[in-house]
């Protein structure tokens, strides 16, 4: 028999799908059709529209809907929503590549350099990144100066400071023993910055405080860092489970590696305690966010 969830955790999760959806449809029409010979725009539009969970899309939108009193999402926060997804592909597209993490599968599908070679990777992950900087550049209804500020927040988060930035460290430092404070270090840097560019875009069009917006990027930054480690324990486990490589470099010194499961729990918990008390201090303790935070609380049981 089918357990009745409680009204609120149903509705959350009907808003979740609805605006996954909005995404996903909204991502259709800026991605380039794909004629077959093309396979660029199809290995673009393959990749991005591939089932990923849109955690970074989800986390501006639900951001926006706690800042606006619940209100339809707009059309400026979709497309910021569907810029973030396209630079968080290209950077997969590139992480999975030999010469990165060797991945053969990528959300249940064969990765794109598998798929269609290298340069078709390297190309079409170049060609996602201009993309996702000419459609935030362009999102609807915006004031320009507020739209320098997005531009500039989305280069800071891929560029040399942000994710290029983590995925260095990881890969010239993830092999290696390390301390606790280096592998947690190296999580920031890579996983951190799109989560915080997503809370920073819907402050930012939802003209938030100062002091709220600050409080958003400390939550964004300990789900991160949550998030980091669910992913960890997650490839331990399907290495585990099938009893060889995941097709992910499971050989990493990560938390999990180092402290073992439990240890890594109990730190997702302690993250999620301080997201969650940042989004009280940023006046949103009971809305959308601390309903995502519940859902990330049941994954690391
Ligand atoms: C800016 C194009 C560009 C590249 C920067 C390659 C690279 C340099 C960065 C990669 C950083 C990276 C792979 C971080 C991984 C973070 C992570 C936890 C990925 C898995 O994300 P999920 O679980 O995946 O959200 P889905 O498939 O659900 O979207």
């Amino acid at each position: 028999m089918a357990i009745a969830l409680p009204n609120t955790q149903h509705d959350f999760e009907r808003t979740v799908s609805a605006l996954r959806a909005q995404v996903d449809e909204r991502l259709g029409q800026w991605l380039p059709m794909a004629p077959a010979q093309d396979a660029i725009a199809t290995a673009m539009r393959d990749g991005t529209l591939a089932p990923g969970k849109r955690v970074r899309p989800l986390l501006l939108l639900l951001t926006l809907k706690d800042l606006q009193q619940d209100a339809p999402v707009s059309e400026a926060g979709l497309d910021l929503a569907c810029a973030l997804e396209m630079v968080h592909a290209a950077s997969l597209f590139l992480d999975d590549m030999p010469c990165m993490d060797n991945a053969e599968l990528r959300r249940g599908r064969p990765t794109i350099h598998r798929q269609f070679g290298e340069d078709v990777a390297v190309l079409g992950s170049v060609a996602l990144l201009s993309q996702a900087f000419g459609v935030a550049a362009s999102a609807e209804g915006v004031p320009p100066p507020t739209r320098n500020q997005l531009v500039r927040l989305l280069a800071q988060a891929t560029g040399a400071q942000g994710l290029v930035r983590g995925q260095y460290h990881d890969l010239r430092e993830g092999q290696r023993a390390r301390p606790l404070e280096a592998i947690a270090h190296t999580n920031r840097l890579k996983t951190c910055p799109l989560f915080t560019a997503a809370v920073e875009f819907a402050a930012l069009i939802a003209d938030a405080s100062v002091s709220c917006t600050r409080h958003l990027n400390g939550f964004a930054t300990e789900l991160g860092l949550a998030f980091q480690l669910l992913d960890d324990l997650a490839d331990g486990l399907s290495a585990q489970q099938i009893g060889k490589d995941s097709g992910k470099d499971v050989g990493k010194s990560t938390v999990v590696a180092l402290l073992g499961p439990e240890a890594a729990r109990q730190q997702v918990e302690e993250h999620l305690a301080r997201a969650d008390q940042h989004l009280i201090e940023a006046g949103i303790g009971d809305g959308h966010l601390a309903q995502l935070l519940g859902y990330f609380a049941t994954r690391a049981r």
